[in-house]
């Protein structure tokens, strides 16, 4: 009796870690977009979809979802990140995409490129 609790408790942890990392959302990210580890972007891993911290949803990760579940995607593909390209989802007068291609955060309205003159 006690070992099958044990068991149990010991999937639910094991669930719980997988959830937060979630690497089967950052490597197609990182791959469609080709960032690099050592780039800010690389670095932010999984704080481009989500809060610090948490397990909750930045504003780049709510829209995520939301294309995710227009296009009936289960997994993170490069039609749905196409989709959130045109979109400001942090609301920092940037593009999703302009923020990605500048290595900015493109969930942080705090964090934005630069601007060209
Ligand atoms: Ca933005």
């Amino acid at each position: 009796m006690k070992l099958v609790h044990l068991a149990a408790a010991g999937t639910i942890a094991v669930l719980g870690v997988a959830a937060l990392a979630k690497p089967e959302m950052v490597a197609p990210f990182n791959a469609h977009y080709k960032i690099k580890p050592e780039s800010n972007l690389g670095k932010l891993h999984c704080v481009v979809c989500h809060l610090p911290g948490g397990t909750k949803l930045g504003p780049y990760g709510a829209d995520m979802k939301k294309a995710m579940a227009a296009l009936k995607a289960k997994t993170l593909t490069p039609a749905v990140l196409k989709k959130l390209e045109a979109l400001d989802s942090d609301k920092d007068g940037v593009k999703n995409l302009a923020e990605i291609k500048a290595d900015s955060n493109p969930n942080d309205a705090k964090v934005k490129p630069a601007k060209k003159k």
